[in-house]
């Protein structure tokens, strides 16, 4: 792949957008290739959790390429803003936890990348925005949709319609991110936190994702139904078997054989 880096150990996978010359701003290529590390990662066994990480030490990724965009007729900009919305689905559903590690500009199409993601930790020099209107456009790429069930519609409305930048700080304050670390420790931070999820059963880990994403817009009873039913199947896996027979045995249960 030309933009994207894949770098897999310890079960951790780091997916680095690699366009530095541009701060990592998202052409086509640059969201097909992110579509693809995303769905080898998902099939790869030997992965566990996925880390999403821009190039450099500016940007995360400082937005879908406005270049590209300058000239895109409307049938051309429903493709882009599909292909987009794919990618940022792919991220969403995946059964493997994505942690966003927001190392500087997260803009536009780049704050959408990391709202699809599972939790975000930004470094202190991270700003966010969604600033498409000052285009005279829109986000395409769910930002409408994430970012007010994330921090709430009236914030998110100030966002979107504002366009206003926001620092890491604030980004903290109205939980678009969960920690803030100096630059030089993010990745360390962002590896604690999946070598924490990864002494967990990965079915489990999972089936929570799955019940959260897919029970957060339903009615109460339908979520509680969804989780019901995930709970159950879990009992046909060895996994909940090592579990349980390590906690009753006092050892520590093995998941990944
Ligand atoms: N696209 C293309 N190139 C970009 C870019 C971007 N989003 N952001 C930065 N670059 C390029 C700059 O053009 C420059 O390249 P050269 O001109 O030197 O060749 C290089 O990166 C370095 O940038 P600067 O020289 O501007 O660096 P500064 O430190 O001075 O400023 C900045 C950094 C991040 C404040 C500034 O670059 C900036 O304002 N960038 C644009 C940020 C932005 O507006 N991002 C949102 C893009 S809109 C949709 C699909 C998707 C979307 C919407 C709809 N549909 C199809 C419906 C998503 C939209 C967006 O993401």
């Amino acid at each position: 792949m030309e933009f994207i880096k894949i770098i897999v150990e310890n079960y951790i996978a780091t997916i680095t957008i690699n366009r530095p010359e541009a701060l990592n701003a998202m052409n086509k290529v640059v969201v097909a290739e992110l579509k693809k590390a995303m769905e080898e990662c998902v099939k790869n066994d030997d992965v566990g959790v996925i880390v999403i990480t821009g190039a450099g030490e500016k940007a995360f990724v400082a937005g879908a390429d406005i270049k590209s965009m300058q000239k895109m007729s409307g049938r051309e900009a429903l493709e882009f803003s599909r292909e987009g919305q794919e990618m940022t689905m792919v991220i969403e559903n995946s059964p493997k936890p994505v942690i966003g590690a927001i190392n500087g500009f997260a803009l536009g199409g780049g704050c959408e990348i990391a709202l699809a993601c599972d939790m975000r930790i930004a470094s202190e020099n991270a700003k966010f925005s969604q600033p498409e209107v000052a285009l005279g456009i829109i986000p395409g790429w769910g930002g409408t949709q994430r970012l007010p069930r994330l921090i709430g519609k009236g914030r998110a409305i100030e966002m979107i319609i504002g366009g206003e930048m926001i620092d890491a700080e604030e980004a903290l304050r109205i939980g678009l991110v969960s920690h803030i670390v100096p630059q030089p420790e993010l990745l360390e931070k962002v590896y604690t936190l999946a070598k924490s999820i990864l002494k967990n059963g990965p079915a489990a880990v999972g089936a929570a994702l799955e019940c959260i994403h897919q029970g957060f817009d339903k009615h109460l009873e339908n979520g509680l139904d969804i989780e019901l039913n995930a709970f159950a199947e879990l009992f046909e896996t060895d996994e909940q078997r090592e579990g349980t027979t390590a906690f009753v045995e006092k050892r520590k249960p093995n998941f990944r054989k």
